[in-house]
């Protein structure tokens, strides 16, 4: 019997694949181990064993430097968050809301613009960037943008996230044409994506690990990860500094005359679709108690 630590790639109905020593292996979990409330995911250290026969089992998974819930990711290093400008429309408030989880867990998060050949990305794009945010547009005619992502994707393990159909699996294929996940056409009747990815998956391209993931609807959304409304406002990096120059303590920076915060959305120093997504998660948030959160 061989001990073997791996990760994990792919997870589908109670079987783990793990890739360890360059070979896949697909794993059932031990019967003890699921006792544990802990639930294996995609993205995860582990250690497995594989038996003279073949069969092998998950035994531990190492502790983790993060853990995504909406999609269920471990370890991440960059979230890239994408949206397309077009087909399905973007929402800001959606991007602000992964985004701010995203650094709440210490996950470098990038916007990426998708279908810009549809139309203008630029305005979106420097939202972001006036945000302190790593972002930019993208469209797989033209691939602009490409060398940016693929310099991100180098050394980390990363994940694509965002609405069904705004094209997750095409960029992917766009920048590793070997990978040739599967793609679906946008519903013109509903306007949105057809849930095409089904299950995450985490590909060996460009030196590090890239996740595909299924694109998330609406309801999703609607019960996303909370953060606390004392740490929110921290989950936006341009509101960081003028935070600490607000001279209100336990200011909820939303609508406090003098509030440092209101002042820089008012000079233009933090974007006002930003500010207005920090003001509807924040009232989302504000009471949900500690116990309910997750
Ligand atoms: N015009 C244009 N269409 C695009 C672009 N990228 C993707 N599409 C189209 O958008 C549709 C959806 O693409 P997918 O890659 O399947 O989208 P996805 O985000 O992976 O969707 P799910 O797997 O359902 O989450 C397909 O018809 C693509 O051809 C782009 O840059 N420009
Ligand atoms: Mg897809
Ligand atoms: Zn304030």
């Amino acid at each position: 019997m061989d001990k073997l630590n791996g990760l994990i790639v792919k997870a589908i109905s109670g079987f783990y694949y793990v890739e360890a020593a360059e070979t896949l292996y697909e794993c059932k979990a031990r019967g003890a181990f699921r006792k544990s409330g802990i639930s294996p995911s995609v993205g995860d250290k582990v250690e497995i064993t594989v038996r003279n026969d073949g069969y092998a089992s998950l035994e531990k998974i190492f502790p983790r430097k993060n853990y995504l819930i909406r999609p269920p990711l471990a370890n991440i290093d960059i979230l890239f968050i994408v949206a397309s400008v077009a087909k399905p429309v973007p929402s800001t408030l959606i991007i602000d809301k992964i985004s701010a989880v995203a650094v709440s867990k210490g996950i470098k998060p990038v916007v990426i613009f998708t279908k810009s050949d549809l139309a203008d990305s630029s305005e979106l794009v420097d939202i972001y960037r006036r945000a302190g945010i790593h972002s930019l547009g993208y469209s797989i005619k033209n691939n602009e943008c490409a060398d940016d992502i693929i310099s991100l994707i180098k050394g980390n393990v990363s994940a694509f996230t965002g609405n069904t159909g705004v094209g997750k699996s095409s960029l992917l294929n766009s920048l590793f044409p070997r990978l040739k996940i599967e793609t679906g056409e946008i519903s013109e009747k509903l306007g949105r994506g057809r849930h095409t990815t089904r299950h995450s998956e985490l590909y060996k391209v460009g030196g590090g690990y890239v996740a595909d993931t299924p694109g998330f609807s609406s309801v999703d959304i609607e019960r996303y990860e909370v953060i606390r409304k004392e740490e929110l406002g921290y989950c936006f990096p341009e509101f960081e500094k003028y935070i600490n120059e607000c001279r209100f303590t336990g200011c909820s920076h939303i609508c406090e005359k003098g509030c440092a915060v209101i002042e820089a959305v008012r000079d233009g120093n933090i974007p006002v679709t930003r500010h207005n997504s920090y003001k509807a998660i924040y009232n989302e948030v504000k009471d949900i108690p500690d116990w309910r959160r997750k």
